[in-house]
């Protein structure tokens, strides 16, 4: 039985529809720099906030009307359940899809058993990809609600847990490339620590660059050629996560050895917990040649967590639209929503609305985007600031014919630098504002 028989597959009807089930900008096949939107946004829903929120939080229980949901954490629950969510990936015309193991299948009372409730839902997963052409965007391994990872995971100061991990991320390779995944994500769950009193963080650090490896080897063994992606985060659920923003992530990926198998998955709300814009880790991750994918979400001003709301706001996806065309597009990533609905929009249809916002506020923050780097004033702004790098001395910098010795020369004859032109920061504020 349908989960959802009122709604109809949503379409594009233009800026003039007022159609709330319909799409007013995401139009799949419109052509922007070259590319469908759908090939430069791969859209992607995720199973854990869409599919297993339940609207319970620290101070109340569950809310959320599901009424496919029997109740129990059986391994039928699960499948009646993937056949819902690929019911609604379609209706949506989301292309892509994102889950961990456990959000998918059950724990079993063995890691055996845990490994067998997987598979028979990648049966279902397998068969629903072939019947409605949705593609699993990655795959990962839920290493933090058990107990167990109580320490972390890799960074567990108990051997055992590290070896449970490994055990776990395996399978879950596993399942993700036999899904056809196009990536494969670590967000270091409880990878960090909540006292240094109690940790060797050398030791923490030295075992997940250990553990990255054995992922790497292990993808070569099977003949997963997906990328691999790191998800920063700062803080929460530990004080310190140690792959807190897109620069810490990029230091531990060169010091292990692992810059040519991994790229960063860039969440907004992860980058502004870190205390930057999202525009920033985009543009720092895209600047080392690590830009990856992205979880599109937005937090709230006034909330200090990670409250994964869906993004409606056109600055926000103008701005990340910007730097990723700037780094030349998402590649096999895409724009994963990793964002939940409010705990008080209870109704199977606000699943529906939150994602046709969300999906139509990033086909404006591309279109805008696409129309400020066509007028090409805000880059012939930056290419001007920066001119005095393109000839004389500046250039001879840049081309390494200069040391201190030289450049002190230089500037003792000279005596002054040249004025210094305005930043114009206002000025590009408003010119912002005319395309949005
Ligand atoms: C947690 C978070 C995760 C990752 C996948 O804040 O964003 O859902 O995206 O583990
Ligand atoms: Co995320």
């Amino acid at each position: 039985m349908a989960a959802f028989p009122d709604i109809p597959k949503i379409k594009f009807e233009g800026p003039d529809s007022d159609n709330p089930l319909a799409f007013q900008y995401y139009n799949p096949d419109e052509v922007v720099e070259g590319k469908t939107m759908k090939e430069h946004l791969r859209f992607s829903v995720v199973y854990w906030h869409t599919f297993r929120a339940n609207g319970s939080d620290p101070f109340g229980a569950p809310t959320l009307n599901r009424p496919w949901e029997d109740g129990t954490d059986s391994v039928e629950n699960a499948i009646n359940r993937a056949r819902v969510a690929f019911e609604f990936m379609e209706k949506l015309d989301a292309p892509f899809y994102a889950f961990h193991d456990r959000d998918v299948a059950p724990e079993g009372d063995t890691l055996a058993q845990s490994h067998e409730n997987l598979d028979k839902i990648a049966d279902v997963f397998e068969e629903e990809q072939k019947r409605t052409g949705i593609k699993l965007l990655w795959g990962t391994a839920n290493m933090f609600s058990n107990p167990r990872f109580m320490h972390g995971a890799a960074t567990s100061c108990n051997a055992d847990v590290f070896a449970f991990a490994a055990a776990q991320v395996k399978k879950a390779m596993e399942v993700t490339h036999r899904l056809g995944g196009e990536n494969y994500v670590f967000w270091g769950g409880r990878e960090g620590y909540m006292n240094l009193y109690n940790t060797d963080m050398k030791r923490e650090m030295d075992h997940l660059g250990q553990f990255l490896n054995m992922a790497v080897d292990y993808a070569d063994e099977i003949g997963f050629k997906g990328t691999f992606l790191i998800e920063p985060k700062p803080k929460e659920p530990t004080k310190h996560q140690y792959d807190s923003d897109a620069a810490a992530c990029i230091n531990f990926l060169r010091a292990y050895g692992l810059m040519d198998r991994f790229k960063l998955n860039i969440e907004t709300n992860h980058a502004t917990l870190s205390g930057h814009t999202m525009m920033h880790e985009l543009d720092y991750a895209g600047a080392q040649d690590c830009l990856g994918s992205i979880d599109a979400n937005t937090g709230d001003l006034l909330l200090g967590w990670d409250t994964d709301q869906f993004p409606t706001d056109i600055y926000l996806t103008t701005q990340c639209m910007m730097a990723i065309l700037k780094h030349g597009g998402l590649g096999l990533g895409g724009v994963n929503f990793d964002a939940k609905v409010r705990r008080e929009s209870i109704d199977p249809i606000d699943l529906f609305y939150a994602h046709i916002g969300g999906m139509d506020a990033f086909a404006r923050g591309l279109k805008i985007a696409a129309a400020i780097r066509a007028d090409g004033g805000m880059q012939e702004f930056v290419d001007q600031r920066y001119s005095s790098w393109d000839a004389g001395i500046g250039k001879d910098i840049e081309a390494g014919k200069h040391d201190f010795k030289s450049l002190s020369e230089y500037m003792v004859n000279k005596g002054e630098a040249d004025a210094n032109a305005s930043g114009r920061q206002e000025f590009l504020e408003n010119y912002v504002n005319r395309f949005v």
